[in-house]
């Protein structure tokens, strides 16, 4: 088989960029490792920023989100037992969109099913080559046989753990990392959210969030060991775990039922440079993680891939010089969002080695930030996202 990009993985970067090459007659394959019900099933982000909502509108898969997604104006902030809004939309004139990263992967999976553009679900050993030279070629294992895709580019849209990543030689590749003492355990209910906007809690037993994918569907997060096992934590402990950790005015409106879905994902901050090697270009996590406190994942991931799907219609058209700054143009926008998202963590978690002075520090800075316009502002422009 051959096509001009091959992409590894059918993830939301994946899948965007898959979208973004078609829309300009690019064509493109996907070789994905595992069935699109396993993609499906892995619940994760909740929020999406304007630019997010703008790329998913030009590949024309708005429809849904627009009318089943929730906008929301602000965030709440809660501390010492009082509950704080940030008012995003007075102080940015942005708003952000609640649609969880499940519907927009089902949204884009249908679209690219309709285009009738190759996608090759469990696609087995998937191994890149020669994407130093000008051939490269991707190789997979699909029905007991061995296939091979001749391409101009390859794309690594195939997350942390993926193989992209992996087959660049060491000397070639920085690697930023700072990995957290603790970890988020979620869980997804059938049950109306407590409150209309989200929830982020910092409190003595450790960070609290509340957020939703509906208004029948809520999603809650408390900060846990790393440790603790998802089987150790029974739905009824989770609950209480949640209530302790919420203000009185909350906790009058929580509402509690049976677990949909229940996992811990540990907290990471990790940057990969350059995320260009010859012809193989990184994407989203294969490049770059951050813990989930400022809601950056996917938005990110959304961005790389426009900056490069730009990159690759510039390069097609005869013009290779966006594609030149390809890691330049993302790493800029990255390495903000690392920053946000670890000043958001550093902010709202307990930290098993801070002692009594850090945590007045922390108490401190949240007063100062709910209590001043300019510190208020600094939080909304980073939340509801800083421009491509
Ligand atoms: P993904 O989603 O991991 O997809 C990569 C795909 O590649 C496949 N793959 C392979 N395919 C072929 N061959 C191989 N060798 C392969 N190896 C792997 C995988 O099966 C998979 O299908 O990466 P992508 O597309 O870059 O998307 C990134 C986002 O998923 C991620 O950044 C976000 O979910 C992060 N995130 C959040 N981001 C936000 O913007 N807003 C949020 O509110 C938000 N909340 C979250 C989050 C992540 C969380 N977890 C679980 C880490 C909340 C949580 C709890
Ligand atoms: C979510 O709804 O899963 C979510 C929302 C906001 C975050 C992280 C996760 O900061």
């Amino acid at each position: 088989m051959r096509t001009q990009v091959v992409i590894v993985g059918a993830g939301p970067s994946g899948l965007l960029l898959g979208a973004l090459l078609g829309k300009a007659g690019i064509d493109n394959v996907i070789l994905e490792a595992r069935s699109a019900e396993y993609v499906l099933g892995r619940i994760r982000a909740g929020v999406l920023e304007q630019v997010t909502v703008d790329l998913l509108d030009e590949v024309g898969v708005g429809a849904r989100m627009h009318a089943e997604g929730l906008p929301h104006d602000g965030i709440d902030l809660c501390f010492g037992g009082r509950r704080h809004r940030i008012d995003l939309h007075a102080l940015t004139g942005k708003r952000v969109m609640v649609y969880g990263q499940t519907e927009v992967t089902h949204d884009l999976m249908d679209a690219r099913k309709a285009s009738g553009q190759t996608t090759v679900y469990e696609a087995e050993h998937v191994s890149i080559h020669d994407f130093d030279g000008q051939r490269p070629s991707v190789r997979y294992r699909h029905g007991g046989q061995t296939h091979t895709v001749e391409a101009d580019f390859i794309a690594g849209c195939d997350g942390f753990h993926g193989v992209c990543r992996a087959s660049v030689p060491h000397e070639r590749i920085a690697l930023h990392e700072k990995v957290y003492p603790f970890g988020w355990l979620g869980l997804l209910a059938d049950v109306p959210p407590l409150s209309h906007e989200l929830i982020y809690v910092n409190h003595d037993r450790g960070f609290a969030l509340c957020s939703m994918r509906s208004r029948t569907r809520s999603r809650y997060y408390v900060q846990c060991s790393l440790a603790d096992q998802v089987e150790q934590w029974s739905d009824q402990a989770f609950w209480d775990e949640l209530r302790a950790r919420l203000p009185e005015d909350a906790v009058a409106h929580l509402v509690t039922g049976p677990s949909l879905e229940k996992s811990i994902a540990p907290l990471r901050s990790f940057v990969c440079e350059p995320m260009r090697f010859g012809r193989l270009f990184l994407a989203g996590d294969a490049a770059h993680i951050v813990p989930p406190t400022g809601a950056k994942g996917l938005n990110l991931a959304a961005t790389d891939v426009g900056y490069l799907a730009q990159g690759l219609v510039s390069h097609y058209k005869g013009n290779g010089s966006d594609l030149d700054h390809y890691s330049e143009r993302c790493l800029r926008r990255i390495w903000r969002a690392e920053r946000f998202s670890w000043w958001m963590t550093s902010l709202m978690h307990t930290f098993p080695t801070n002692g009594s002075f850090d945590r007045k520090v922390q108490l401190a800075e949240l007063d100062y930030l709910v209590n001043s316009d300019a510190a208020s502002k600094a939080l909304a422009e980073n939340y509801v996202g800083l421009p491509m």
